[in-house]
């Protein structure tokens, strides 16, 4: 399978089109909106999401409730495209338009795509670099996580830590349906109350903060991705998948760091014969071994940095005069870190629903369970 998005923060849609969905898959709004509301909140937010109210439009490939196996093209409307017309004109003229953006923000796109792409209106590179654009990638991982759900895959996405201070409360799937009524999708109360102080202080102070994020898949079949080469190995794909999020900085599977400091036999996870099924006490490789699901639950974690735009502006320069200047101040979030879980769950989705498909292929989803099915009782009896 493959997709692509397009569109502009501020431009008046974000559109994607997913490629080699099976036919078959049921499919509505409701299966994709409740993922984009889900990103649009958390604490921290700022006033463009009181804007948005992100929804899906099917354009193609769905009839009835159901995929037609044609591509899939979904739109997420941007409503503050209205108040931006002009800005975002594709018609020549009008420069340099309003809110044209000369001073580059540290940690963002700006500089380094204004050299590469030859613009002195930043406006052209943040307008994609923005994360807006992962409202897309929410739309397609919902997809995604509609077909494994129809193969017995779940998936979750939760906060351990915010800014300095991480939640004590160690994941539990009996714990995951409460994760939604939380306001920063964190499982500890009293962690949550302190984040939210600490959410309060940086935005008094003009700053922002980061977190990491947790992301757990279960009911995985065994042997997704492949040993024999680097580019079908699961744990690259899914760390290239979870890196390309804006904002991420780090990514780490299982015990990931923690690995590197244990010896081996306090990392890798003893193998037993239970009730003539291959049984384990813990999982250390969380879910991975040899770049291939081993059917254990997938356990990824990923380090977001704090947002780049910053309410009380870092030093940097003006590319058009080359003096000194506050880095720009476009209105923004405090932290976006429970929405990155939202949206860090979709694409690890998006790479387990392309490597079911690569395995076991399919143009139906019937053809598709039936081979599931098989799969998964070769793997019990072998
Ligand atoms: C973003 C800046 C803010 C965020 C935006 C990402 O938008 P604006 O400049 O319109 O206030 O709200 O995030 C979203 C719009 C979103 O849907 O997540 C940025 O510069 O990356």
């Amino acid at each position: 399978m493959r997709f692509l998005t397009a569109g502009e923060s501020h431009g008046p849609q974000l559109t994607a089109i997913i490629e080699g969905l099976p036919s078959g898959l049921p499919l509505t709004k409701a299966d994709i909106d409740p993922w984009l509301a889900l990103r649009q909140g958390g604490y921290g937010r700022g006033r463009r999401m009181v804007i948005e109210r992100d929804e899906v439009q099917f354009l193609s490939g769905v009839r009835a409730g159901r995929t037609s196996g044609a591509p899939v093209t979904l739109a997420v409307e941007n409503r503050d495209w209205r108040n931006w017309t002009e800005i975002m004109s594709p018609e020549p003229g009008g420069e340099p338009r309003k809110k044209a953006l000369t001073a580059a923000r540290p940690g963002h796109a700006d500089l380094a795509g204004g050299i590469k792409y030859r613009h002195k209106d930043l406006r052209d590179v943040l307008e994609r670099a923005s994360a807006r654009e992962t409202a897309a990638r929410v739309a397609v991982g919902a997809v995604a996580l509609k077909l494994l759900g129809e193969l017995g895959i779940e998936g979750v996405s939760h906060v351990l830590s915010l800014g300095e201070i991480a939640s004590e409360v160690p994941f539990e799937w009996s714990l995951a349906p409460g994760i939604a009524d939380s306001p920063l999708r964190c499982l500890d109360p009293q962690a949550t109350e302190r984040m939210i102080e600490r959410i309060d202080r940086a935005k008094a102070e003009g700053d922002t903060l980061g977190g990491v994020l947790e992301m757990r898949f279960r009911g995985l079949p065994v042997g997704l991705g492949s040993h024999v080469h680097w580019d079908r190995k699961l744990d690259g794909r899914i760390a290239g998948a979870v890196m390309s999020v804006q904002a991420i900085k780090g990514v780490e599977i299982g015990l990931g760091f923690d690995a590197a400091r244990r010896p081996g036999s306090a990392v890798h996870d003893a193998v037993f014969m239970r009730e003539q099924r291959y049984s384990r006490d813990t999982n250390g490789a969380g879910g991975l071994e040899g770049g291939m699901t081993n059917g254990e639950d997938l356990v990824v974690r990923a380090a977001m940095k704090p947002i780049a735009t910053l309410m009380k502006p870092l030093p940097t320069v003006d590319v058009v005069t080359h003096e000194a200047a506050d880095a720009a101040r476009e209105r923004s979030d405090t932290t976006a870190v429970p929405a990155a879980g939202i949206v860090l769950q979709s694409v690890i989705a998006w790479v387990l629903a392309d490597a079911v498909m690569e395995k076991f292929g399919g143009d139906t989803l019937p053809e598709l369970q039936e081979r599931v099915r098989t799969a998964r009782a070769f793997a019990e009896t072998y």
